[in-house]
């Protein structure tokens, strides 16, 4: 059977060399809104501008993997800019004007697919910023290729008349729901079913295609995924506990991943990709809030910091 990606293969994608001086961080789903209580990014802002600053301190290249910009529930960007003018600045340092220089690379996802088709408007913020559907990296050596893409192209309900649907209902009356704090049953992250098949169809993609991609990271589920097990999927697998809704899968398979999100509870997650010996090396890893021990057992104060955590792969020790 044909792949749903087959169809629905990104048109306008970026390529980029991975060479061994070359580090990429790719986060995705920041959904940034209004700052209001329908903004799901406001509470770990704090924590991403902190991760975008260490990632710019040390030399990595940054690729926003789709849905950035929450603009199914705000009708403009300006409101979303102004909310968060101090996280545009920060962007903006990665930001060139020359496409290779450029350590800013922007994909569209299905919230904020307004890119695709305007991004002259995001201009006056990043001058000259093209927007891709996709990144697709190679390698100097001989290899198969890394395709990134936001992953909304296998949700049917989240591409063309679908979407167009969706984005109706969310803009219409789902903000005003969700400032009474309940979950948006359009997004997949709410439904662990219907990631189950996004995972898989994307899986399916990366395992067999015409294209000599042999990985595929996406983003749009909110839900990471290191060689195609989520957190919980490996954990089942490694010691059999979880409830009946997990997959029980065979083994890992390091051709499929997932960046997560940004608007998790209490933290954010990404993928860092390293060369290696020459092989590219892929980091799941969360940001988050942390306390610090206090200095001595009478005191009472503890620090809350910001730390990079390094979920996957497992070090030993
Ligand atoms: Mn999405």
């Amino acid at each position: 059977m044909q792949n749903l990606l087959d169809s629905y293969f990104p048109k306008k994608i970026k390529y980029l060399t991975l060479t061994p001086d070359k580090k990429l961080i790719v986060m995705s789903d920041m959904h940034r809104g209004d700052g209001t209580g329908s903004d799901d990014f406001a509470h770990n802002s704090l924590i991403y501008k902190c991760a975008l600053r260490y990632y710019f301190d040390n030399g990595y290249t940054y690729i926003e993997l789709g849905d950035a910009e929450e603009l199914w529930e705000n009708k403009t960007f300006d409101q979303i800019y102004i909310t968060y003018t101090s996280i545009y600045d920060e962007l903006r340092k990665f930001h060139n004007c020359d496409p290779e220089k450029t350590r800013y690379i922007k994909i569209w996802g299905n919230h904020d697919i307004i890119w695709e088709e305007n991004e002259v408007s995001l201009g006056k913020i990043f001058p000259s910023i093209k927007v891709y559907e996709a990144v697709i990296i190679n390698f100097p050596s001989d290899r198969s290729f890394i395709l990134l893409l936001h992953g909304h192209q296998v949700d049917p309900k989240c591409r063309g008349g679908g979407a167009a649907i969706s984005k109706f209902f969310v803009r219409r009356f789902w903000r005003f729901l969700q400032k009474l704090c309940m979950k948006d049953p359009t997004r997949a992250a709410a439904n662990p079913g219907l990631c189950n098949e996004i995972d898989e169809e994307l899986h399916n993609f990366a395992k067999s295609n015409d294209k000599n991609i042999g990985v595929v990271i996406a983003g749009h589920t909110h839900r990471p995924v290191y060689e195609n097990l989520s957190l919980t999927e490996r954990k089942h697998l490694q010691s059999r506990i979880g409830t009946d809704s997990i997959r029980k899968k065979p083994g890992t398979d390091p051709t499929y991943y997932n960046t997560g999100s940004c608007v998790h509870p209490h933290c954010i997650t990404g993928i860092e990709i390293v060369m290696k010996n020459n092989e590219p090396s892929l980091n799941l890893i969360k940001w988050a809030y942390h306390t610090t021990e206090p200095k001595s057992e009478s005191s009472d104060e503890y620090t809350l910091t910001v730390k990079r955590t390094l979920l996957e792969p497992k070090v030993a020790g």
